[in-house]
């Protein structure tokens, strides 16, 4: 009897010693389980030597100083000054930077840091410096990330300056704390209990984000809510930006178009009405004595049913100049969102003048809007206006071609406005790692100043002498222990993070990084856990819009598929409209002939797509309505090769399953077993993608599902209902 109960009380005390709930993200600094290795650190590692007098600095040195004690298993001696120090840290001048690293013509700017080993007093050191505080804060990140991650320290010469200036999170959370596509609980952000009551969230929110060079936040939805900027909220903005602040994270707000109707008492919001525009410019007075180095704005205007300066008569340029107009003596920023497919009536003219499945055809091919309305605009903002771009030109797909603006705007700085959150990937039931996303439409060719002009150029200034420049990534982050629900949805944010940070960076090391962080170490682990995520964008992909489909998933919540669906509100909100399938074939053509919506891209690239034989088949029904027996560079016909791609996405969503099973040793209990619940429910909704979409497709190819292939269990009728 005393037997078992030993043996059930290590069991339970077994599993609570590994079970992880996920809150620390990739920041554990747990004690290294490699002894040479720990005693490797250990030996070099004496002593730390980190003057620290202003917020930033204090807080990195805890960073610092908790992370290695952690790591290390051990007290370290700390001090501002001594002797027995082998890590120092601080800021320098450039000069001295400069002679130390050796190279004058470095300028670190005001972000970037260096660690290297050096000689002082004939024993070596490792130095961790940067010109400024926050550089040092992120100096700090980095050298705790080489010994989470077990690299070397012996020999160090790191210098890291990021490409982007402003790199933010965009929180889509509502005040009433519901996250519009948000899939992790409710906003973390409780206004309620603010400003007096400060969440443990609150610190370890922008800890986390400063980790992986994130410098700022917006708190709040684009669908925006004007009662934000009111005194009782901005007292408790502020208490959030008083808490970010020594983590060098700055808050920003959404500001609705109507809020000088909504809130000030007037009778117009007209950008160009001076009452309106002295509205604006106390409000902004006004963040300022509460949030001292307020970021600025970010709007969205004149897009699903949001008020804009369209309905004044007056263009996207009037409102954000107006905005810009009253933050520039503060140095704050507007960033306005380029999402916008309202047709203004100008427009509207040839519009509905054909008929698609019952459905307008319209020629204002939604491809084309935010690029037929913002481009006539370059050049007419003021220069602390940035238009924010989503990756493509739709919404955030799970394959989209890089948006036509990207390049289109020379005068103009564009921000990259990512989706991390996954609202059309699958929402937090997906394991998607969304790195290989993020890099595909990044490193893409805009051939707008010659071959090598990349998007990621655009984005960073360089192509265009952009005096701004920034990236946004829609939040996947809510109240849920883990902050992502999934636990592989927190390394979308790490990887937003450290792309935004430097987008040269490959996406296997990323997740190589952040698996290591997160879980362990152990290669074994590593490497297979690092394929399913490296996979698992395609995967999604296959099972759910091979080959250039697009929005075909149920209208309104966006989860699960819908081909079939041709009622919604507006011809663009329905999936028939993107996929046209008829008795010839399926996909949308914007070659000449069709919405011609590949004028917009730069020649190259243009002539590229447009031709069915250059163009790259994970593009094709982007651009192009192919017959059902079109012979694909496989020797497959069109419909077999879609058959193929949507059985092979099931397929590797089961090897996923296979290969996460084989990591149970690895992995804490919990985590592991959450994932494998995931993974299963993930496995069920690719199978529900697979069948609906070819049993509905087939309806129109008429040709069968190829024998050897397992059967749908189910038929049409049965998905449509679900
Ligand atoms: C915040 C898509 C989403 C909306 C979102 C919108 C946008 O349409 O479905 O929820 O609104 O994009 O980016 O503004």
């Amino acid at each position: 009897m005393k037997k078992i109960c030993f043996a059930v009380y290590f069991l339970i005390r077994g599993a609570t010693l590994f079970a992880e709930d996920g809150y620390r993200l990739w920041l554990r600094y747990d004690k290294i389980d490699n002894p040479s290795l720990l005693q490797h650190y250990r030996n070099i590692i004496s002593g730390i030597q980190f003057p620290a007098s202003s917020p930033t600095l204090i807080v990195a040195k805890k960073e610092l100083v908790d992370g290695l004690e952690g790591l290390l298993g051990k007290k370290l001696n700390v001090a501002e000054r001594q002797n027995i120090a082998s890590v120092r840290v601080g800021t320098f001048s450039m000069p001295l930077i400069n002679s130390i690293i050796k190279n004058d013509n470095l300028n670190l700017g005001n972000e970037g840091f260096f660690i290297v080993t050096k000689k002082i007093n004939g024993k070596n050191n490792i130095l961790i410096a940067a010109d400024s505080d926050m550089g040092v804060l992120y100096g700090v990140f980095q050298f705790l990330r080489l010994l989470q991650t077990h690299q070397s320290i012996e020999k160090l010469s790191i210098i890291s300056i990021p490409k982007i200036q402003n790199r933010i999170l965009n929180h889509w959370d509502n005040l009433n704390r519901i996250v519009e596509r948000g899939y992790a609980g409710a906003s973390i952000w409780n206004w309620h209990l603010l400003p007096g009551y400060i969440d443990k969230r609150y610190i370890d929110y922008p800890r986390a984000n400063a980790s992986i060079g994130i410098n700022g936040t917006v708190l709040t939805n684009v669908n925006a809510n004007a009662l934000v900027l009111t005194k009782l909220y901005l007292e408790k903005v502020a208490a959030l930006a008083n808490v970010f602040r020594p983590y060098h994270i700055k808050v920003y707000l959404t500001a609705r178009f109507s809020a000088p109707i909504d809130i000030g008492g007037l009778k117009t919001a007209d950008p160009l009405n001076v009452d309106v525009r002295n509205w604006w410019k106390q409000k902004v007075d006004e963040i300022y004595n509460y949030i001292p180095d307020f970021g600025g704005f970010l709007v969205k205007a004149n897009s699903e049913g949001q008020p804009g300066p369209q309905s004044y008569g007056r263009t996207h340029a009037d409102g954000a100049d107006m905005l810009a107009d009253a933050l520039a003596p503060h140095n704050g920023i507007v960033i306005w969102r380029a999402f916008v497919y309202d047709i203004p009536a100008t427009q509207n003219t040839n519009a509905e003048t054909q008929t698609f499945a019952g459905l307008p055809y319209s020629l204002n091919d939604r491809f084309k809007q935010a690029y037929n309305e913002f481009k006539p605009l370059d050049g007419k903002f003021r220069k602390n206006v940035s238009i924010q771009v989503k990756n493509g030109p739709i919404d955030f797909q799970p394959r989209e071609p890089f948006s036509p603006l990207f390049g289109a705007m020379p005068q103009t700085p564009l921000v990259m406005e990512f989706q991390i959150t996954q609202e059309y990937l699958g929402q937090a039931t997906n394991l998607v790692y969304e790195a290989p996303l993020f890099k595909e439409c990044l490193d893409a060719d805009t051939y707008i100043k010659g071959k090598g002009s990349i998007v990621a150029k655009v984005i960073d200034g360089s192509l265009e002498n952009y005096s701004v420049t920034a990236m946004s990534g829609v939040a996947n982050i809510g109240n849920e222990r883990n902050w992502t629900a999934h636990p592989f949805g927190q390394a979308n944010w790490y990887a937003f993070g450290r792309l935004a940070w430097d987008y040269n960076f490959s996406p296997a090391q990323v997740a190589d990084e952040w698996l290591r962080q997160t879980f362990t170490n152990d290669l074994h682990f590593v490497e297979a856990a690092k394929k399913i995520m490296l996979m698992s964008r395609e995967t999604l992909v296959n099972y759910m819009t091979p080959l250039g489909l697009h929005h075909i998933m149920g209208t309104g919540h966006h989860y699960g598929p819908a081909p079939w669906v041709s009622n919604a509100g507006r011809a663009d909100w329905n999936p028939v409209y993107y996929h046209r399938a008829d008795s010839v074939g399926i996909g949308f053509d914007r070659t000449e002939k069709g919405s011609n919506a590949l004028s917009q891209y730069s020649v190259e690239v243009k002539t590229q797509w447009e031709d069915v034989n250059s163009c790259d088949e994970k593009y094709l029904l982007w651009f192009h309505h192919m017959p059902w027996n079109y012979k694909m560079r496989s020797g497959k016909t069109l419909w077999e090769e879609l058959c193929y791609k949507y059985y092979a996405g099931v397929d590797s969503v089961r090897w996923m399953q296979t290969t996460w099973e084989g990591l149970k040793n690895y992995v804490d209990i919990e985590r592991f077993e959450q994932v494998q619940m995931l993974l299963a429910i993930q496995e069920k909704e690719a199978v529900w993608w697979r069948n609906a979409c070819l049993l509905y497709f087939q309806t129109f190819s008429k040709m069968p599902i190829p024998p050897n292939y397992e059967k749908p269990d189910h038929d049409l009728e049965y998905y449509k209902a679900l």
